[in-house]
C-alpha cells in the first residue's frame, strides 16, 4: 500500500486495513494493568551511594526506571513539548516536504516503522532527527515552526549532559570505573525521534510501536503528562506506565544489556494509541560510534559464565536491527555465543 503520514487532521472512522493486526498480536487493552511501583529516582538526593544502588536494582529487575530533579529545567521540557507539537500540527503538505522512508537519512519526516520491510502498520508518524554533533546536523532540521532549531538544539544539549551523567552512574551501579562505559561508547551519537500518535479509531487493533527493546545504549524518554501510552513488559505482563510529572523515562538499550553481559536488560516496551486524544513523545538515543566494539569486562565474565554475546561493533548491530522488522525476536538473539 501507499504509505504516509496519518497526521493529516482528518478524523478516520475506522481503522484502515493495513494497521489492523491479526487477533493473536492485539494489545489486550483491558489486560494491562498500570505498573505501581516504577522505580523513581531522585538525582537530586545528596546520597550517591543510594542512587547507585536504586539505579543497580532498576536496571536488574525492570531494565528502565524514572528519574526525578534530573537538571533539565521545565522550561525547557515544557518548550520542547509544545514544539514538538507544534510540528505536527503543520499542514500535510508542509510537512511531507520532509518525508521518507530510508532509516539512513539524518533527518527525516516518517511513519509508522519500517514501512518497507514491515506487513502491519503502526499508528504513529514520526520525525527522526540526528542531533550530534549539533552544528553538523542542525543545518538540516525543519525551519518550520521557526523556533524549532533553537529550542530542540538547547533540549538536546541538556538530554545529552543527562545522560553521559547516567552512563557513569550504571557503570559505577556494575562496580565498574565510572567513566568505563562512556570509554567504550567512544564519541556517542544523538538520535531524536519525536513521535506523534494521532486519535486512532480503533485502538485495541493496532499499536503505536510494537513491543520492542531499543538497539542504542540509553533512551531517555519524555512523554506527554496528559495521554499514556507506554507499556512495559514486567515479569511476562504489558503494564502501562503512567506519566509522572517532571520525570523522564529512562530505558536500558541493547548495547548495555551486551555490555553488563545480560545482568542489566534492555527493556521491551510498546506505544499504545488511544480514541479522543493524540499523544505525543520524545526519544532521546545515546548511540555508541559505530567502531565501538561491544564486549562486557572481564570483571562481568569471571564468575564462570563467559560472554553471553559475541563481540560485535556498533555498526554491525545497527544494520542487523534495521535490517529486520520491529516486532520480530530480539536482535540480541541474533549475537549469542
Ligand atoms: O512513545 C513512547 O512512549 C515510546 C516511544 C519509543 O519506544 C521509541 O520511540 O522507540
Amino acid at each position: 500500500m501507499d504509505t504516509s503520514l496519518i497526521s493529516t487532521g482528518i478524523k478516520y472512522s475506522s481503522l484502515p486495513e493495513s494497521y489492523v493486526r491479526p487477533e493473536s498480536e492485539r494489545p489486550n487493552l483491558s489486560q494491562v494493568k498500570d505498573c505501581e511501583n516504577v522505580p523513581i529516582i531522585d538525582l537530586g538526593c545528596e546520597d550517591l551511594t543510594r542512587i547507585v544502588q536504586q539505579i543497580a536494582d532498576a536496571c536488574r529487575l525492570y531494565g528502565f526506571f524514572q528519574v526525578i530533579n534530573h537538571g533539565i529545567s521545565m522550561e525547557t521540557v515544557d518548550e520542547m513539548l509544545q514544539v514538538a507539537k507544534e510540528f505536527f500540527r503543520l499542514p500535510v503538505e508542509e510537512k511531507m516536504k520532509l518525508y521518507s522512508d530510508d532509516p539512513a537519512k539524518t533527518m527525516r519526516l516518517s511513519t509508522s516503522f519500517n514501512v518497507k520491510k514491515e506487513k502491519v502498520h503502526n499508528w504513529r508518524d514520526y520525525l527522526r532527527l540526528h542531533c550530534y554533533p549539533l552544528d553538523q546536523y542542525v543545518p538540516e532540521w525543519p525551519s518550520n515552526p521557526p523556533s524549532f532549531k533553537e529550542i530542540v538544539s538547547k533540549y538536546c544539549r541538556e538530554v545529552r549532559e543527562l545522560g553521559l551523567r547516567l552512563e557513569e552512574l550504571i557503570a559505577e551501579s556494575l562496580g565498574l570505573e565510572r567513566e568505563h562505559i562512556k570509554n567504550v561508547l567512544g564519541e556517542q551519537g544523538q538520535h531524536m525521534a519525536v513521535n506523534f500518535y494521532p486519535p486512532c479509531p480503533q485502538p485495541e487493533l493496532t499499536y503505536g510501536l510494537p513491543g520492542h527493546t531499543d538497539p542504542n545504549a540509553l533512551t531517555i524518554l519524555l512523554q506527554d503528562l496528559q495521554v499514556s501510552g507506554l507499556q512495559v513488559l514486567k515479569d511476562g505482563k504489558w503494564m502501562a506506565v503512567k506519566p509522572h510529572p517532571n520525570a523522564f523515562v529512562v530505558n536500558i538499550g541493547d548495547q548495555l544489556q551486551a555490555l553488563s553481559n545480560g545482568r542489566y536488560r534492555s527493556v521491551w516496551h510498546r506505544a499504545t494509541v488511544n480514541a479522543d486524544k493524540p499523544r505525543t513523545s520524545v526519544a532521546s538515543f545515546l548511540c555508541p560510534c559505530d567502531s565501538a566494539l561491544i564486549s562486557p569486562p572481564e570483571k562481568l565474565t569471571e564468575d564462570g559464565t563467559g560472554a553471553v554475546y559475541r563481540d560485535f561493533t556498533y555498526a554491525e548491530y545497527y544494520s542487523k536491527f534495521w535490517s529486520r522488522n520491529l516486532d520480530q525476536e530480539h536482535c540480541l538473539e541474533l549475537f549469542k555465543n
